[in-house]
């Protein structure tokens, strides 16, 4: 299980942040043997990718008419680390809500997996990989208050696949540490949705791969339906983040440790740079969701299960039973039934229900089983009730046949 590890930074200011950014200039000036230098203390500064298209951006929204929030009512979402969900309706009741929601760009040690030592300096919101779930139904306005820590080494920001504009806000969020923003967006598409820090350049699938990553599920307002208009409803969620890291290591194979978050930095971009994960885990670390924290369910319960990822294409498969129904993209089409393993697209989170018919053990993981088994994708439910024989039945023990 993950690991809280006091980070014990240096406290930080803009000021050291602006140094790194300095010193990165100059390695980049100088070519990449002065890089390889001075990277221990230099944490490049981000190039937002377009920073005057973002001054543009901040400045025509000042120039736009006011949004109209006449007939909204505002409510607090408390968010909970995965992998569970925060109290929601699946129907919606009244009108449309500004739901405000707040998360802090945290940067803490995790151990990634306790056999190997190997560790990460995580970039999260909220402490956790993936980051929490939202939950809003379409027509509804989510509210973020977003703040950077005065301890953190990076600035973030917060790009929303389920947005309309300015990067998906990423343009508008930009937090060095000490600093917040607050910004509000419409959910006008329903189905799930990646989230994921995008501060520009090679320092975005840098903090994806660091754990910077999440989902939003924006709900039909009158909630999950079948094909012909049916009614789908789930007695929980199990929210599972798949987590890619590529962790550097060194000439004899073994994991590096870093003493502050961003140390890693170049070494980080030469293991991206080979496309091969050293993990794949889910909700941030190998064996998150197996043993004691595996996950739990009883016979006639549905679950639905939100998959994210937000880097790379995956393939859960349910060991034992099926996608009954499965959105792999918006809740506006008729979900796709009875599948075996269904599909996430790299930079998406999507949605399968099941309800379990059997008592056990079901593995859940990724069904690129090399994946699943040796780089750390895979968890657990664990079911009790009364098993069903003419569903499934060991009609003949193992035993030593005649010959
Ligand atoms: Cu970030």
């Amino acid at each position: 299980m993950t690991k809280f590890i006091n980070p014990g930074l240096t406290q930080t200011s803009r000021r050291n942040v602006l140094r790194g950014s300095v010193l990165a200039g100059a390695a980049a000036m100088s070519g990449t043997a002065a890089f390889a230098n001075q990277r221990r203390s230099a944490i490049p500064r981000i190039q937002p990718p377009a920073a005057r298209f973002i001054k543009a951006e901040a400045q025509a929204q000042v120039e736009a008419e006011p949004a109209d929030l006449s007939g909204y009512t505002r409510v607090k979402q408390e968010l909970v680390a995965p992998p569970f969900a925060p109290e929601h309706e699946q129907v919606a009741t009244g009108g449309p809500k500004i739901i405000e929601i707040t998360m802090e760009t945290t940067e803490r040690l995790m151990v990634v997996d306790e056999d190997t030592g190997a560790s990460v300096w995580a970039l999260t919101y909220n402490g956790s990989v993936p980051g929490p779930l939202i939950i809003c139904h379409e027509g509804d306005m989510v509210e973020l208050t977003l703040r950077n820590p005065l301890d953190s080494q990076m600035e973030h920001n917060i790009d929303f696949h389920a947005s309309t504009g300015a990067l998906g806000g990423g343009g508008l969020t930009h937090i060095f540490p000490g600093e917040e923003t607050v910004l509000r967006w419409k959910a006008t598409k329903p189905g799930c949705f990646t989230y994921h820090c995008a501060p520009g350049g090679a320092m975005i699938p840098y903090h994806v791969t660091h754990g910077m990553n999440g989902a939003v599920m924006v709900l039909p307002r009158d909630g999950l339906k079948d094909a012909d208009g049916n009614p789908l409803r789930y007695d929980s969620i199990a929210y599972i983040g798949e987590q890619d890291y590529y962790l550097p290591k060194d000439a004899s194979g073994e994991f590096l440790t870093y003493e502050a978050a961003g140390d890693d930095y170049a070494d980080s971009l030469e293991a991206m740079r080979t496309l091969t994960p050293t993990h794949c885990v889910f909700n941030g670390a190998v064996g998150a969701l197996t043993g004691e924290n595996a996950l739990q369910a009883k016979v006639g319960e549905t679950v639905l299960m939100i998959h994210n990822q937000a880097n790379r294409d995956s393939r859960p498969h349910l060991i034992g039973g099926h996608g009954n129904y499965v959105w792999e993209t918006s809740f506006s089409d008729p979900p796709l039934t009875g599948l075996e393993t269904w599909f996430v697209r790299g930079g998406t989170a999507m949605a399968a229900m099941y309800t379990f018919e059997q008592p056990g053990v079901y593995a859940y993981v990724n069904h690129n089983l090399i994946e699943a088994t040796l780089l750390g994708a895979a968890a657990h439910f664990v079911v009790e009730g009364s098993w069903n024989n003419s569903l499934m039945e060991q009609v003949v023990a193992p035993r030593v046949f005649e010959t």
